[in-house]
């Protein structure tokens, strides 16, 4: 038998390479929060609990995950045995209410743990991968449109990525609107334009800012009002051609259930940190599937190692419709991992090592890490 000898939380905050304008947050930083399980037979696993703009997303901060972590998960974990991340997770679920995040980090550590341990990748422990490559959209963010069009054409050119998600819902509607319009004119037949709005609209707004959206070329509105507003979404999902699809409303497996039997959603944004951990995330893909729901493989802006997590669980759960837009670490002005992730030909390639097969540098992480 084996044991968890120690829990380590790290903060990191690494610089973006340019500012991420989101409607509830401007970005300049990424606070990279990773937590390290250290077995008693030398191997450690990590996770991720990364989220955005602090507590402006969700309810959980990089700070309240460490101390949630260190104060109630670590004396729950102390002396537990690895070899069995879901009898651990259980336990945790059984004492800890919520905080998916401190969850889907240490799930995603335990798992990688063994899959060191056993020579298996973690889509391998996850029920085998379906393929080796995701396809990967880029958020154009940069709060200017033609600043926008220009990063577009060179991640465009450099065969990065041909799938654009544009962040609106801070300005006006009709502003919003004519600055996705413009980028969608500028990308016509080379690549493919969505927006996010992040739950910033009314649902009058919704209407009015759907339709404009919808003539402009737009086939994917993301979350465009509040996540608890079920009955709202399935009214926008009725009324429009374009595909609605649920990111913040989704919190786990119940929250999936009761999106799939309103119909207030055509696409599930699927993330393992929203949704409590791997195996969760693997039973909102499960309702969606049952659902005839399409799925969408989204980010927290995770790094290296979220973003991985991401990429196995994904390629275990099912078909990703809509793609994925796993672009995390290139949207840091460093790198972390040993190796990074290799993104080509619009799409990332799915580590095959032991685990999650990437690694951190941890001198690397030192040079970001919050005293
Ligand atoms: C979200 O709401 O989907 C994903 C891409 C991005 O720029 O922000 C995230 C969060
Ligand atoms: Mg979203």
């Amino acid at each position: 038998m084996a044991r968890i000898e120690k829990i380590e939380v790290v903060i990191a905050d690494m610089p973006t390479i340019r500012q991420h304008v989101l409607a509830m947050a401007t970005m300049t930083t990424q606070a990279i929060t990773l937590v390290f399980v250290h077995r008693d037979d030398g191997v450690v696993g990590v996770g991720e609990a990364t989220t955005i703009g602090g507590l402006a997303y969700g309810e959980e901060s990089p700070e309240g995950v460490k101390l949630a972590i260190e104060t109630y998960f670590a004396p729950l974990l102390k002396d537990a045995d690895p070899d069995f991340p879901a009898r651990i997770m259980a336990l945790l679920d059984r004492h800890i209410v919520g905080n998916r995040f401190a969850k889907c980090a240490i799930e995603t550590a335990l798992l990688d743990a063994l899959g060191q341990r056993n020579g298996l990748p973690l889509s391998e422990l996850l029920g085998g991968r379906r393929c080796d490559e995701l396809p990967v959209a880029w958020t154009l963010a940069s709060g200017v449109t033609e600043r926008d069009i220009e990063e577009g054409e060179t991640v465009l050119a450099a065969r990065r990525h041909n799938i654009f998600k544009l962040k609106i819902g801070k300005r006006a509607v009709a502003e919003d609107c004519a600055h996705v319009a413009a980028i969608a004119r500028a990308f016509e037949g080379r690549a493919s334009v969505r927006v996010d709005v992040n739950q910033y609209w009314s649902r009058a707004q919704a209407s009015d800012g759907i339709a404009r959206l919808q003539d402009a070329g737009v086939t994917l509105i993301e979350q465009p009002i509040a996540g608890d507003d079920i009955a709202g979404m399935q009214a926008l999902c009725a009324r429009f051609d374009c595909a609605i699809m649920a990111d913040e409303a989704l919190t786990g497996p119940a929250s999936a259930w009761r999106y799939a039997r309103a119909g207030g959603a055509d696409v599930f944004s699927i993330k393992i940190a929203q949704s409590g951990g791997l195996t969760a995330a693997g039973k909102v893909c499960a309702v969606a599937q049952a659902a005839h729901i399409a799925l969408y493989g989204g980010t927290m802006l995770e790094g290296g190692i979220g973003t991985a997590a991401s990429a196995h669980m994904f390629v275990a759960a099912g078909e990703m419709e809509w793609g994925t837009e796993l672009f995390g670490p290139l949207l840091l002005a460093d790198e972390i991992l040993e190796e990074p992730l290799i993104y080509r030909d619009f799409a990332l390639q799915v580590p095959t090592g032991p685990g999650l097969g990437v690694r951190i540098d941890r001198e690397r992480l030192a040079r970001f890490a919050r005293h």
